[in-house]
């Protein structure tokens, strides 16, 4: 049909003027990323609070040093960077060769080159990051000075506790406290609630506290909300179990903070494929970030060593050293204080089983 042939004509037209504007903006960009990387590495210490250099000199290529601040990744895609400067304004970023890879959270030292761009020229050194294999099984960090993670479980898709005692032993290694957020209860009738919320009752005592919401129901989010304040906090989880949506009750202004990022950025269009992070309402919950991240089916630690992964278990850390061999694996071995505190009921059986199960795959 004529008129179908016309929109796909200038479909292509319109894709072919915004790839060449991308290419025209790549190869202004790569000019200045060139010219960086032919200068001396920045510190990130020596711009850090945004302090003003005194030699305003400008490099070959045109970026103002004087200009160089810190800002804070909200989103990454690929080598593309929306980074939040210190007033909240939101800019599209590239980042100079040689940086590693900045994530979501991490906090940066970035220069403008036009209005609404700019160059990240330095890492600044992480309070700790979040690393999860991709497809190949590599492991990429995912989210960088996280202070909170808020592991996802619903009825729906059925809950793996695997993943969340994997997620629960990342944060433990991670040195950052962690909770588990119980969704879409409103799918449960009461006894069948009861028992969900039953199966997690070993948690709260190992320090991990258990938050029962809904988003489209009772008991509605407010015990979520309470742990957010000033946190850094990311949602973690299966896909489908609620986190977006949590996020968007979380944030009343989400579609608004969205739009900014993707005015000013481009970049927030595509917020389930890559972790995004928002600031959540000064009066709910002070200064407190919160980070969307997309869902994963599995979750693998890799490389730890027994010693390591038992670190990872509050409750198995507190025993070591007392089984009667020194590398006890706590399955069969005489004098096992482990096995000893199962049968007395201070380990839960369900967690020492995800221990060996972790312990089976991953301990090299
Ligand atoms: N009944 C019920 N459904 C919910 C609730 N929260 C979310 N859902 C539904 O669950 C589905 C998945 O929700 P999302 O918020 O997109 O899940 P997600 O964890 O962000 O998923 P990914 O982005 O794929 O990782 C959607 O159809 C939501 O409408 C809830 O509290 N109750
Ligand atoms: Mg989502
Ligand atoms: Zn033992």
């Amino acid at each position: 049909m004529p008129k179908r042939r016309l929109s796909e004509h200038q479909r292509r037209r319109i894709l072919a003027i915004q790839e060449r504007r991308r290419q025209r903006l790549e190869s202004r960009t790569q000019a200045v990323l060139d010219a960086l990387d032919t200068e001396q590495p920045e510190v990130a210490a020596d711009v850090s609070g945004g302090a003003r250099g005194a030699g305003a000199q400008g490099s070959s290529a045109d970026v103002p040093q004087q200009a160089s601040q810190q800002g804070r990744v909200v989103v990454r895609h690929g080598a593309h960077l929306g980074v939040e400067d210190e007033v909240g304004e939101l800019h599209h970023c590239v980042a100079r060769r040689h940086l590693g890879h900045p994530v979501c959270g991490d906090l940066v030292v970035w220069a403008p080159t036009e209005p609404g761009r700019g160059v990240v020229t330095a890492l600044c050194p992480r309070d700790n990051v979040l690393s999860r294999p991709d497809y190949g099984g590599r492991d990429k960090p995912l989210a960088a000075n996280l202070s909170l993670l808020a592991v996802v479980v619903a009825p729906q898709p059925p809950p793996s506790g695997f993943l969340l005692d994997q997620y629960l032993v990342a944060a433990e290694l991670m040195g950052v406290r962690a909770l588990v957020v119980a969704a879409k209860l409103d799918l449960l009738d009461p006894h069948d609630r009861r028992a969900f919320l039953d199966a997690l009752a070993p948690y709260p005592a190992l320090g991990y506290p258990v938050c029962p919401v809904s988003t489209k129901g009772e008991p509605g989010i407010g015990a979520l909300l309470t742990h957010l304040p000033g946190e850094t906090a990311i949602l973690l989880g299966q896909s489908g179990v609620g986190k977006s949506s949590l996020v968007q009750q979380l944030l009343p202004d989400q579609d608004i903070q969205v739009g900014r990022l993707s005015a000013a950025t481009g970049l927030g269009r595509h917020t389930t494929s890559t972790a995004t992070c928002y600031r959540l309402s000064p009066d709910a919950a002070a200064g407190g970030r919160l980070i969307d991240s997309p869902g994963v089916r599995s979750f693998r630690l890799a490389g730890l060593s027994q010693a390591q992964l038992e670190d990872g278990f509050p409750e198995l850390r507190t025993l070591r050293g007392q089984c009667r061999f020194r590398d006890c694996r706590h399955l069969d071995e005489p004098d096992c204080a482990v096995h000893t505190a199962v049968a007395a009921g201070g380990i839960h059986p369900q967690r020492l089983a995800r221990f060996q199960q972790l312990r089976e795959g991953l301990v090299r």
